[in-house]
């Protein structure tokens, strides 16, 4: 990445680039795609933050949605996995390197179906990461047969009814000890945009279910993952605001609105009461308000859970403060003498 001054009149962020410096190339995917609103956001939230890309990790499985890394922050390490695999790769990237800023993208496929298991592993261990899951309801690279989050009643194109209890991510996310838990709409820019800075700013598993409609495969009439259903069904738990560390407050609220959650890197959100008081430490309450709102056919979103001062797994290794990748051999290899004293003491 280039770190000459820009021309004049140009509008740069804090580390003076300007937002095209965050672009990747250009999309493969589908005109109107979910997955490409989101990409857009990713390079908004990192422009806005000003990241350096450099210092950033792209990780994801397979599938429409795993191809997205390729077309945001092209200055950013990457790497395209197997499918459902994403998690193992993340974990052991971040153990070599924990001072990198890690973004994973998923399906709901490669999470929900082949991925299920390193995905249960990777929510307890709070691994530091942003966790996307690009969520269509089914595998539209594959041409659009129905995924793990399929709502019941939900129909294929053809007709075909989904009879299949869904897999619910944030709930799985939040019992099993996920530090950061939201739920988003491809279509709703603002708080997806606040939604991935303030997770960009948390130390910890990060998940962001993002609704993310496959224009080509689920977004008829009977598809409750259609831009019109979700539309239509979108029930936000409070008005998310975030403020970054480097700035200063300017919001004002009315004494009891708001509930403010500071954030590791001492960037704050603020989170404005809309029809129901929401705590969002509170895990209770963010089980009980995702199964009420799906019983009733809504996408409860926002930030559902948030526990910020969490250890991750790196902290609760004790890994040493240099990156694991930087340490010459003879600190990472024990000694003949080390090794001669432990078959010692095994005898
Ligand atoms: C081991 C393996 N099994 C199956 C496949 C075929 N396959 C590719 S992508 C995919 C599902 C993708 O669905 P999802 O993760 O929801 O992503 P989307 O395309 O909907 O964004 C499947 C089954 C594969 N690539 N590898
Ligand atoms: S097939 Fe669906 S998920 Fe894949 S790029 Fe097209 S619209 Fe997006
Ligand atoms: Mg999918």
């Amino acid at each position: 990445m280039t770190m000459t001054a820009p021309p004049p009149g140009k509008k740069v962020n804090r580390i003076g680039l300007e937002l095209q410096a965050y672009r990747g190339s250009k999309t493969t995917l589908c005109a109107g795609c979910g997955h490409n609103a989101i990409s857009e956001r990713v390079i908004d939230a990192c422009y806005e933050l000003g990241i350096d890309a450099r210092q950033v990790l792209k990780l994801s499985g397979i599938g429409c949605s795993s191809k997205s890394p390729a077309y945001f922050l092209g200055n950013a390490h990457g790497f395209n996995s197997v499918h459902g695999r994403m998690p193992s790769v993340a974990t052991g990237a971040m153990l070599a390197n924990k001072t990198m800023l890690a973004i994973g993208v998923s399906g709901d496929g490669d999470t929900g179906a082949i991925g299920i298991g390193q995905f249960v592993h990777l929510m307890r261990r709070n691994l530091p990461l942003v966790y996307i899951i690009e969520d269509n309801g089914c595998y539209g690279l594959t041409k659009g047969q129905f995924s793990p989050t399929a709502d019941v009643g939900s129909t294929l194109k053809n007709g075909v009814v989904n009879d299949l209890q869904p897999i619910d991510t944030c709930l799985m996310a939040i019992e099993l000890g996920a530090s950061f838990v939201a739920r988003s709409f491809s279509g709703d820019k603002k708080q997806l945009l606040t939604l991935l800075k303030a997770a960009l700013s948390h130390k910890g598993t990060a998940m962001i279910d993002v609704i993310s409609p496959c224009v080509t495969f689920n977004d008829h009439e009977g598809s409750t993952k259609s831009y019109t259903y979700v539309k239509d069904h979108d029930e936000p738990v409070a008005e998310v605001n975030y403020v970054p560390h480097f700035e200063e407050i300017t919001i004002e609220y009315e004494e009891g609105s708001t509930r403010e959650v500071p954030l590791h890197d001492g960037s704050r959100l603020y989170l404005k009461k809309l029809d129901r008081d929401y705590d969002p430490t509170s895990k209770l309450n963010a089980v009980q308000v995702l199964h009420e709102t799906s019983s009733r056919g809504e996408y409860a979103t926002g930030l559902l859970y948030i526990e910020p001062d969490k250890r991750d797994f790196c902290s609760l290794l004790n890994l040493v403060d240099e990156p694991l990748a930087h340490l010459p051999l003879e600190r990472t290899r024990p000694s003949r003498a080390v090794l001669d004293e432990i078959m010692d003491a095994q005898r």
